[in-house]
């Protein structure tokens, strides 16, 4: 089969399909430079173009085997991730075959539930599992009713328009009769609940924003706010053809535009483009905005006509930052002692910003901590001060650097996707709250101002995530997941989730089906073609949820009759016509397939956020309740919640530098990994290279790890009250003094499995990280607000077992 490559075809408005690729072809032979296991000569080579998370790839084919992994020539900057799909594919960490825990297996659902993750496993046919599969969720239906099965199932999984595994089981169980699923995400979770109060909807974060084009040609200075946005712009969700971040920081930097990344972690974009660094401590990024705020204030630099025309409640707001009712004012000088920054480098940085076209770039990671919906609200206050706003290359966003595609121009064009169907249980859980709803059924919690009640749940179905990795605590959720009395998941991979299964299902990799990967965030649609047959007994999430609900009678309204590519043609055929509405003409979908990818035209370059409104509010007013931007919020403050006031605030985080305490002097940052996507691709080659003696890698200042001889390189434990973990050691002044980092996805590894408390050998910062929400308001994860203790590690160290399958696999 031919890698997509082709003549170029113009649409009316001159989409390019398959333009790139007949370079392509010549790059494939010039490109060594992301290559995985050279071919072996003999057998013919098979060269397939397809799509993924990290981009778009051709991967050659030889004796049925995945031999090497070429990025494709339309990507200005491809991932060096995507050589890690061979050995993902084809390594032993594969799921080769239905299985079924031993203790479930022989004393039925709710049999020593503490042995999950302990227990061997018991391979079975795909008959007997999808009977025990049916049965169990009749069973449970039966006894329970449908409010007993929670089918949230959060998890990226794999890119694509058909093969999205949490939608598949949305569709599956609502079909079944309902279950309890989630909303809210753990990546901007406190965020998406905030904006709409404030801003009337969350297009600060999916875009569009302000585009790079705008802000290369009338930025003058760019303030990244948590700012990291090399290793997060590598991957797009639901796939891309292109990777735009890098370049466009790239042209950015060597436009002399000035970035100030503020972190207490410096970033590679920070080091190899020079970008200006203040590191404050973590969590105090809320004190810093509203100081910068008060200082625009009070040098007589804010626009108070933007405030005027634009926004309702700036004079509650600034009164609370000039002390009003609690006598404390916000300003420079009281910032610096929370953030540890220079009072004079606060005043200056306002300065900076009201004497230019000012961009505040604020990441995701910010409100992933307690109260983390105020820096993102002081975010917008600060952007509303200034009152660039609506101007080119000015204003703020929420998503620059933190994922790929954000800022490029947005294509109107979407291709529509599988579905999943309406539920009749209406219980939605904060995602970020599993552990509470698993510990605590009865419990009512508060939630964006309405009340949820937590229901009992005996059977959790998951397909495309890995709780064992995303969620926080992960010692109270291994007492959580001993709560149900089954548990049933769909792997590729023996992930720490799927050990802690009791009916596990071998799914297929994206490279074992086909697919249609398309997002807003790119202008490629690309042909997710199969590069190999299903490794072992494998099948697609589709096909199990298919076989499925054939079984349990309904089949018909779950694949409505319709194989892969009839549904692949389906979603082709919808977005072809939608696409004709805008003027642009899609080839037909034979065509599409055979040529592989197809490049749609590009968006408005000089888009910027919030243009109209800032022109004329009256005419173009938000969906906030005052049709303005909202400092003060009636609404939130109408909730009445401690820990989110009606306007942004400092609030003083649970954890902090402010009040360490000596057995958890330092503050653990988790961030997003370099070398895989959350825990996707621990399994490879490139996360295991970066590893030091085979532990995930903590950043630690000279002094701290001076205070505790460590040296670099050596395997150190990271321990609070919560947990433990060992990691290998990196001396870096790339990380504030009093700070680590310990980046997420490190497969958990206990060292006693099924025990809460057993040491983790391999250095997954969530057995260290607190399960608490938020606020009331978003109840977000709070990964980020973690104070730990590092120690040397006396003696020999237990070798890491996290990539061995389980017994009786
Ligand atoms: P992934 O590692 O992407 O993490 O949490 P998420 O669960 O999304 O897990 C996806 C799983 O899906 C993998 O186990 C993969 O093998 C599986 N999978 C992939 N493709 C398929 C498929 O086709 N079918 C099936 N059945 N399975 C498939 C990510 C979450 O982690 C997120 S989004 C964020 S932002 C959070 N970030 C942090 C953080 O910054 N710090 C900490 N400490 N913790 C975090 N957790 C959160």
């Amino acid at each position: 089969m031919a890698a997509g490559f082709v003549t170029a075809a113009l649409g009316r408005r001159g989409f390019l399909m398959g333009a790139t690729a007949l370079a392509g072809l010549s790059m494939l032979n010039g490109r060594p430079g992301i290559a995985s296991a050279q071919a072996t000569a003999g057998a013919p080579v098979t060269e397939v173009q397809t799509g993924s998370h990290w981009g778009t790839f051709t991967a050659r084919v030889r004796d049925g085997r995945i031999v090497r992994i070429v990025p494709a020539s339309m990507d200005p900057a491809p991932t060096p991730m995507i050589r890690n799909f061979p050995e993902l594919v084809h390594g032993r960490t594969r799921i080769h075959r239905p299985m079924v825990r031993q203790s479930w297996l022989q004393g039925g659902p709710g049999a020593a539930t503490d042995r999950r993750g302990a227990d061997p496993f018991v391979p079975v046919s795909w008959d007997e599992a999808l009977d025990l599969v049916a049965g169990e969720l009749t069973r449970v239906r039966e006894t329970y009713g449908n409010q007993a099965i929670f089918g949230g199932s959060y998890g990226w999984g794999s890119a694509g328009r058909l093969h999205l595994a949490g939608t598949l089981t949305n569709r599956f169980l609502a079909g079944f009769g309902g279950y309890v699923g989630s909303e809210t995400n753990y990546s901007y979770g406190a965020g998406m609940v905030l904006l709409p109060h404030v801003l009337g909807g969350n297009q600060a974060i999916g875009g569009p924003v302000t585009t790079w084009h705008s802000i290369m040609a009338h930025t003058g200075l760019i303030v990244m706010v948590g700012g990291a946005a090399f290793k997060n712009g590598q991957i797009t969700f639901g796939g891309m053809g292109e990777h735009t971040t890098k370049p466009w920081l790239n042209r950015i930097a060597a436009a002399g535009v000035p970035v100030v990344s503020i972190n207490p972690v410096a970033e590679d974009e920070t080091i190899e483009l020079g970008f200006e660094w203040l590191a404050p401590r973590p969590g105090t990024d809320a004190a810093l905005l509203l100081a910068l705020t008060q200082t625009l204030v009070e040098e007589g630099l804010a626009d108070r006509d933007f405030l005027d025309r634009c926004t309702v409640g700036a004079d509650r707001v600034l009164a609370y930052l000039a002390g009003e009712g609690d006598g404390v004012v916000k300003d420079a000088a009281w910032a610096g002692e929370i953030t540890g920054l220079p009072a004079e480098t606060i005043r200056a940085l306002a300065r900076r910003m009201a004497g230019t076209r000012t961009m505040i770039m604020t990441s995701w990671s910010l409100q992933r901590a307690d109260h983390g919906e105020q820096p993102w609200w002081a975010t917008v206050l600060l952007a509303s001060a200034l009152g660039q706003i609506g101007l080119p290359g000015g204003g703020f966003g929420f998503s620059y650097t933190s994922t790929n595609g954000i800022g490029a121009p947005r294509a109107e064009i979407s291709i529509p996707g599988m579905t999943s169907g309406r539920n009749p249980v209406d219980i939605d859980i904060p995602v970020a709250r599993i552990a509470d709803l698993l510990l605590e059924p009865g419990a009512t919690i508060p939630f964006n101002g309405r009340e949820v009640t937590f229901p009992d749940i005996k059977l959790i179905y998951w397909a495309g995530g890995n709780p064992f990795h995303h969620h926080q605590d992960l010692n109270r959720l291994v007492r959580a997941w001993q709560v149900p009395e089954t548990v049933i998941v769909h792997e590729p991979w023996w992930t720490p989730t799927a050990r802690r299964a009791d009916i596990v299902l071998p799914a297929t990799t994206t490279l074992e089906r086909n697919d249609i990967s398309a997002s807003a965030r790119d202008r490629w649609i690309i042909a997710m073609k199969q590069v190999v047959p299903p490794i072992a007994e494998a099948r697609s999430d589709f096909e199990i949820f298919s076989a499925l609900a054939d079984r349990l009678g309904f089949g018909e309204d779950y694949h409505e009759g319709k194989d892969e590519m009839t549904w692949l043609r389906d979603f082709w055929d919808r977005g072809r016509e939608r696409a004709a509405r805008y003027d642009v003409a899609l080839p037909e979908f034979d065509a599409f397939w055979e040529e592989g990818q197809v490049q749609l035209p590009e968006g408005d370059c000089d888009f910027v956020f919030l243009r109209d409104f800032r022109i004329d509010p009256e005419r173009f007013p938000l969906r906030t309740p005052s049709g303005r931007i909202e400092l003060f919020s009636e609404t939130i403050a109408g909730f009445g919640y401690d820990d989110c006031p009606g306007h942004p605030a400092w609030l003083e985080p649970a954890e902090w530098l402010g009040n360490a305490k000596d057995e958890a002097p330092l503050h653990m940052i988790s961030s997003h990994p370099q070398h895989r996507l959350h825990s996707q691709m621990d399994n490879g080659p490139g996360a295991a290279e970066a590893k030091i003696q085979g532990r995930e890698p903590c950043w630690v200042n000279p002094e701290d790890a001076a205070a505790r001889g460590i040296a670099d390189g050596e395997v150190a434990r990271l321990v609070n009250a919560r947990g433990a973990c060992l990691v290998g050691i990196r001396v870096t002044d790339r990380v504030r003094p009093g700070v680590v980092m310990l980046a997420e996805g490190a497969w958990y590894d206990p060292d006693r499995p099924g025990e809460p408390g057993a040491l983790d050998k391999h250095g997954n910062p969530n057995v260290l990280t607190r399960d608490v929400g938020t606020s009331a308001l978003g109840q977000g994860c709070t990964a980020q607000t973690t104070m730990v203790q590092l120690v040397k590690a006396d003696g020999p160290v237990p070798t890491v077992t996290a990539f061995d399958p389980p017994a009786g696999a």
